[in-house]
């Protein structure tokens, strides 16, 4: 039998080099190893070997079959590149083209600073073992507002001005903390995730606001967490992304779903003459200790866990590392502001 299964490999061999297209290497490999294959009909006679001779052939068949894969996998490759480089042969790209004619006036593509912010932030954050979570735009009366502890008649709703849609039952998510609940209605208890995107606010623009935004939603929640954790975090945030120590306050906040709630705020411009101290800080991430009708609204035990969430302002973030005074620049569409960035 060891013998039947050499010569059914060194058959193989000369076999495969024949054939040229992906359907007929894949016949192939099923007439030798397929359940119905010559490898199969040969291992039949296997109830007839002695012990001894099961152990050899047993090893000896795998490693065929090993083999037979492998072989089938780069042949596999061989041809898909062969095919890839004829059609690249016909095409009319010039594939010789340099940077030195890009620099002749081509515009190139490139990834927008918001969005170059939002996935160095998510390095950060999964380096530190926190997930990436997605969620919906267009979001529920729920999701948005009350599993966060804010009910229909709470004032806090005016905080952020939305856009409902005509059913008033659905609306343009306002923050991206809907992530946080869609976060705690899919997980169970230690976890921590980030989730970034956009958010829509009813807003009149100006320097520092726009109507469509960005926000980075981070949470954890586990047993005994405490705000010197929540502060390591956030500490850890700004000096990875800013590569030095910088200047933030942190001061108490409302937010109906945190509670203690903060706002830390960042040194962003230095205050002018005459200016008050409290001039130059930007608002940036306000956080803090979830509070417990969340969690309990999220089907989290508030007795046994806790945690503590932030919402980081993107596009906020890529103002201060990049000394811009006006948010409205980095969704103008302005190409002679988007080509300031090194990635454009
Ligand atoms: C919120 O949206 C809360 N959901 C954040 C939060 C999460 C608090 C978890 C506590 C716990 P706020 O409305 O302050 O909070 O917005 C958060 C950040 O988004 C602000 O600090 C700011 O950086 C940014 N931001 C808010 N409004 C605008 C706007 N109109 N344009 C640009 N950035 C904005």
């Amino acid at each position: 039998m060891l013998e039947k299964i050499e010569s059914l490999f060194i058959d193989f061999k000369e076999q495969i080099e024949k054939v040229d297209k992906q359907a007929d290497v894949l016949n192939l490999k099923s007439s030798f190893i397929g359940k119905k294959g010559a490898l199969s009909e040969i291992l039949k006679s296997l109830k007839d070997a002695t012990p001894e001779q099961r152990k050899a052939i047993g090893p000896k068949s795998n490693e065929v079959k090993q083999e037979i894969e492998k072989k089938v996998q780069a042949k596999l490759q061989e041809i898909e590149l062969k095919e890839v480089n004829e059609k690249l042969s016909q095409s009319k790209i010039d594939f010789s083209l340099t940077d030195s004619v890009l620099d002749k006036g081509l515009n190139v593509g490139g990834v927008h600073p918001v969005h170059q912010m939002q996935r160095d932030v998510e390095d950060i954050f999964q380096s530190m073992g926190f997930e990436v979570l997605d969620g919906p735009h267009i979001e529920d009366d729920w999701h948005n507002f009350g599993a966060l502890n804010i009910p229909e008649t709470h004032p806090a709703r005016d905080m952020q001005d939305t856009f409902w849609f005509e059913d008033k039952k659905h609306l343009l998510r306002t923050h991206t903390s809907t992530i946080q609940v869609r976060g705690m209605e899919t997980r169970k208890p230690p976890f921590k995730f980030v989730g970034p995107g956009k958010v829509f606010r009813c807003e009149r623009t100006d320097a520092t606001h726009e109507m469509c935004f960005h926000q980075l939603e981070g949470m954890m929640v586990g047993k005994d967490i405490t705000v010197g954790n929540l502060i390591y975090f956030m500490k850890t945030l700004l000096k990875e992304i800013f590569k030095k120590d910088m200047e933030v306050r942190l001061r108490p906040g409302f937010f109906p779903f945190v509670e203690p709630g903060f706002e830390l705020d960042i040194r962003w411009k230095k205050p002018k003459k005459g200016e008050s101290e409290h001039s130059g800080w930007l608002e940036l991430l306000p956080c803090g200790m979830v509070h417990p009708n969340v969690l309990k609204a999220g089907g989290i035990d508030p007795e046994q866990y806790n945690g503590f969430a932030f919402g980081l302002g993107l596009d906020r973030l890529v103002m201060v590392k990049n000394a811009i005074e006006d948010i409205r620049h980095l969704h103008s569409g302005d190409l002679r502001f988007n080509k300031q960035f090194s990635s454009y």
